[in-house]
């Protein structure tokens, strides 16, 4: 990366030399995850631009945005309504936690059986590797699991603007209206940051731009149902992956290009993988930015991707919200009903969960799931063996494995991963 943004990055208070050390490895990992693929579509060049400026000229059109007034939001969860933020003129950068940093002082703060993706949020700040964190105007917590519920206590010790939003965990009335009083407040307090107040035509661009944005994901998705597959598995996890950093509607912009290419492919039957190849639902927790261990080792063990069942996937985007409503009252109770039905894990029961599942599975035809949790992950383990249990009595082969984000247990992983593979053919 250019040596232009080492003011920029100086400014923000990274440590350099850290920061240095995290770019490496990202570009290494990069490089022989991603750059090393056959037959990737044209289209997907837009997304490796963006990576190799994660970190640069993303956060310099941030920091133009905050020149002119705008706020920038950072969130760890999809519960955190994009809507809302955009109305208020502001951007919202979801904050990744998917790769371990200076793990000896996160263990100071966070007991060592904490998942990698809560450790790995502290090891961001900590290790002061963040651009998009130390940009942030305001970071939303939100309680969700045990984990993170706790660990936000600990976080609001280390950063001076976190807000933290309360959560339903059971989907009944009285449910939905502590989503409705958060987001009601969540609003007063965007609105207090940005100065702006939060109209019926705002926010219903916004909810437009967002809709967009998730209609150009789901059009990927259809894509994926094809056979041959068009796009691996790993291009389509960065494509969501991107989903929480970019530009809005360039974001929706490029996935739309990819689209028009991916519609060429499947006419010629052109595919990243060949017609026999077997292919896999993936399902679980939530893949951040650089996390791609289990990915890249399920697609070169002899199979292919082609759904998620995650937040950083399906469940973050399946649901549109309705944008017939007139007034700001009549659009927030449609984003309250829309993200009221993502169907993450902390919610008892999920049956809802369990169904999407299986209905993923019908409709990419995949022929085996893999279920993803992260090791001490209480309400993904935990569901893993309902989830596993409902689609065996189906005769859906799957697989649930736990893991973190060292590279320790690769091989381990690997011999797993194609024993399952070879089971599916
Ligand atoms: S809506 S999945 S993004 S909370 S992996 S921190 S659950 S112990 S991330 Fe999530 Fe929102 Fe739910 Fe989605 Fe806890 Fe599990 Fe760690 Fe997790």
């Amino acid at each position: 990366m250019s040596n232009n943004y080492q003011t920029m990055w100086k400014n923000l208070g990274l440590d350099l030399d850290a920061h240095d050390a995290l770019l490496q490895i990202l570009g290494k990992g990069y490089q022989d995850i991603f750059l090393a693929q056959h037959s990737r579509p044209q289209g997907m060049s837009y997304f490796d631009f963006v990576m190799s400026e994660v970190h640069g000229l993303r956060i310099k059109e941030l920091m133009d945005e905050k020149e002119q007034g705008r706020k920038i939001v950072g969130s760890y969860c999809v519960f955190v309504p994009e809507e809302l933020i955009l109305a208020s003129n502001a951007t919202l950068v979801g904050l990744c936690s998917g790769a371990d940093f200076a793990m000896e002082d996160v263990e100071k703060l966070l007991p060592r059986n904490t998942c990698a993706l809560i450790k790995s949020s502290f090891g961001f700040k900590l290790g002061k590797v963040c651009p998009y964190l130390e940009s942030a105007d305001m970071i939303v917590g939100e309680n969700t699991c045990d984990g993170k519920k706790k660990a936000y206590e600990s976080l609001n010790t280390l950063v001076e603007n976190l807000y933290v939003m309360d959560l339903p965990q059971v989907k009944s009335e009285q449910g939905k209206s502590l989503l409705k009083g958060e987001y009601d407040r969540f609003k007063n307090s965007l609105e207090k940051l940005t100065g702006v107040s939060i109209t019926a035509d705002s926010l219903k661009q916004a909810v437009l731009t967002v809709n967009a944005k998730r209609s150009a994901v789901h059009r990927l998705s259809s894509l994926r149902k094809a056979n041959p597959a068009p796009i691996s598995g790993l291009d389509a996890l960065l494509a969501n992956q991107v989903f929480f950093y970019d530009n809005p509607a360039r974001f929706t912009e490029s996935v739309n290009k990819i689209c028009d290419e991916l519609e060429k492919r499947i006419e010629q039957k052109q595919g990243v993988f060949s017609e026999n190849t077997p292919r896999i639902l993936l399902s679980g927790c939530p893949m951040a930015v650089p996390n791609w261990k289990l990915p890249w080792i399920i697609e070169t063990s002899g199979a292919v991707i082609v759904g998620e069942e995650s937040c950083v996937g399906e469940r973050g985007t399946r649901n549109l919200t309705d944008v017939s409503g007139q007034t700001v009252d009549e659009i927030m109770e449609a984003i309250v009903e829309r993200y009221f039905k993502v169907d993450c894990a902390i919610f008892t029961p999920n049956q809802d969960r369990l169904n999407h599942i299986a209905e993923m599975v019908e409709t990419y035809k995949a022929d085996g799931v893999i279920h993803y949790s992260l090791q001490f992950c209480q309400p993904y383990l935990m569901e893993s063996i309902p989830v596993e249990t409902a689609l065996e009595n189906k005769d859906i082969p799957t697989l649930r494995i736990e893991t973190d984000y060292s590279m320790e247990d690769v091989g381990q992983l690997k011999t797993r991963v194609e024993a399952f593979v070879e089971q599916l053919k």
